[in-house]
């Protein structure tokens, strides 16, 4: 085991980041995060596009939120956020953790989120058709979600997971918003998920929207 510290980077609103650093506050890891921005120098030196989280630890230097999670599974096997086993449950697992990264993120986060946070207008005001477009396919995403989590206390397992990390991390800035809150409160199950888990110690440590820094996005 190295004697080096794991080194977390990435702002702390980027939902991935926050993903990767609730991995850690679940699995114990002393950690130290770094908050930089995507494509800053120390983002660009970890990740081959610059993204974030990036992870720093002696020698190794990994991007990619899944990615690093393995790593951290491997490193500290305690309390595995993606276990191998049995087959059918680590299929699942990934299943979901996919699902939430190409398929929920892409519309909660880039689209609808960040029409809210970066609107493209002259005056940057919100652009209510940009955010209004975004509402029929958040509407459906959130009905799946629902379906899924209908009588479960975690996404993919009998126990929390990195699909539950990344799926707070992500409904968390969608809740700040009217619609999002609306639809995610008004979903029995999902609103029940996300009430049961937001007092997560791992979640509250990892919080960055109770104060949130000007001009960072998720
Ligand atoms: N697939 C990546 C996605 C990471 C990602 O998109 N991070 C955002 C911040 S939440 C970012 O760095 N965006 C800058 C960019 O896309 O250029 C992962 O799982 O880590």
């Amino acid at each position: 085991m190295s004697q080096h510290k794991i080194e977390i980077f990435g702002i702390p609103q980027s939902n991935f980041t926050r993903a990767v650093r609730i991995v850690c506050e679940e699995k114990g890891i002393d950690y130290l995060h770094l908050p930089v921005r995507p494509h800053s120098d120390e983002a660009n030196d970890i990740h081959p596009l610059g993204k974030v989280p990036g992870l720093r630890h002696g020698e190794v230097r990994l991007g990619e939120s899944r990615a690093i999670v393995a790593y951290l599974d491997r490193q500290y096997p305690e309390l595995p956020m993606m276990p191998a086993s049995p087959p059918a449950l680590a299929a699942r697992l990934e299943q979901w953790a996919s699902i939430v990264m190409t398929a929920v993120d892409p519309v909660l986060i880039r689209q609808y989120v960040f029409a809210y946070l970066f609107p493209a207008t002259a005056d940057g005001a919100v652009d209510r058709a940009a955010v209004d477009a975004t509402l029929p396919q958040m509407e459906a995403l959130v009905a799946m979600l629902d379906r899924a989590l209908a009588g479960a206390d975690y996404l993919a397992a009998g126990s929390f997971s990195f699909a539950d990390a990344i799926l707070l991390s992500t409904l968390a800035p969608v809740r700040l918003f009217p619609e999002g809150k609306r639809a995610i409160d008004a979903a029995p199950h999902l609103g029940r998920y996300f009430s049961l888990h937001s007092a997560r110690p791992s979640f509250v440590a990892t919080d960055p929207w109770s104060a949130p820094a000007a001009g960072e996005g998720a």
